[in-house]
């Protein structure tokens, strides 16, 4: 063959395979993206909020979602993205209950190729290839900021500050961290005391309870509640009212998430601050699930940004607030 031909050959099999791959990519774009995500289940306010978040942002990127709640059973969980993976689904998320256990499923999920979002909680496994992305909050510097917020309202206090803790779901990121960033800034200050430290599991009812507990054993000790969530010192609220003291006064009160319930108790003065979380992850999600679907590579750490709201801003924050 002439070199010309040779040359004019080779460039029109070029432009056909340029063509082809052109032509594979719009057919990738225009395809509908199939998402399974498994939430953890409707414990609290900000749960709600956050799959409530999810659902619409999907709805708003024209995603096809398939969401799969667990009712706080990482068992639920495991089913929910074998199904998932049985049904080719583009890209899995999910909000991890706890943060072990979760290698074996994860590996299939690989073998599938199917790629896999971590949003909001954490896993804690050896491979980090089994996971794309990691989405969501600082639980120990949230932690430390409930902290800080304590050090700084008791400065001029010389007497010991006796802490009755309540804890999130037992094994969780947000359970592990915050009482990690918490105990960080307290360590070097011996006034600061964890007398009582138990799970409340994020929900009300076992705030509640615990709060009870807590109450019972120590009586008037307690000089502040640290709550890992806002649902479980709203809970202990009602507990300490029955218990005929005054919550925000007789006890001081520290939480997280800064969901709208936590303002209405601070205007009420009966909660002190709430540390923010925020739940509304939906937005971020779906557009990392679209970068993923076009090729792109996507951080392997997202974090949200977020504040802290004592009591003292709740009445001009509380309008402003999304969830
Ligand atoms: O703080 C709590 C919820 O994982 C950050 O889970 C989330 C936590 C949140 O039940 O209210």
């Amino acid at each position: 063959m002439k070199r010309r031909n040779f040359v004019t050959t080779g460039m029109v099999a070029l432009a056909g395979l340029a063509l082809i791959l052109v032509g594979q990519g719009c057919q990738k774009e225009n395809k509908q993206i199939t998402l399974g995500f498994s939430q953890i289940g409707a414990e609290s306010e900000w749960r709600t909020a956050n799959t409530k978040s999810i659902e619409e942002s999907a709805k708003a990127a024209g995603i096809d979602l398939k969401l799969s709640d667990a009712q706080q059973k990482q068992e639920n969980q495991i089913k929910a993205i074998r199904s998932f993976i049985a049904q080719k689904v583009d890209v899995i998320a999910f909000s991890p209950v706890v943060e072990t256990g979760w290698e074996p499923v994860l590996r299939e999920a690989k073998e599938a190729k199917i790629p896999v979002i971590l949003t909001d909680r954490a896993v804690d496994t050896k491979d980090d290839s089994l996971w794309v992305s990691f989405m969501g909050s600082d639980f120990v510097e949230e932690g430390r900021r409930a902290a800080n917020w304590l050090v700084e309202k008791t400065k001029d206090q010389k007497d010991p500050v006796n802490i009755v803790e309540l804890q999130g779901t037992v094994g969780s990121a947000p359970a592990i961290d915050r009482k990690k960033g918490f105990e960080e800034v307290i360590k070097d200050k011996p006034q600061f005391k964890i007398i009582r430290s138990q799970t409340g599991d994020f929900t009300r009812a076992k705030g509640k309870e615990v709060m009870e507990a807590f109450l019972k054993a120590e009586g008037k000790n307690i000089n502040v509640l640290y709550a890992h969530n806002d649902d479980m010192a709203i809970g202990a609220i009602q507990a300490i009212e029955e218990a005929g003291l005054r919550p925000g006064k007789d006890i001081l009160i520290i939480s997280i998430d800064a969901v709208k319930g936590a303002f209405e108790a601070m205007m009420a003065g009966k909660l002190n601050v709430t540390v923010e979380c925020s739940p509304l992850l939906g937005p971020q999600l779906m557009t990392a699930v679209k970068d993923l679907m076009a090729g792109k590579q996507l951080p392997k750490r997202i974090v949200t940004e977020e504040g802290v709201f004592p009591m003292e801003t709740a009445a001009q924050e509380f309008p402003k607030r999304k969830y």
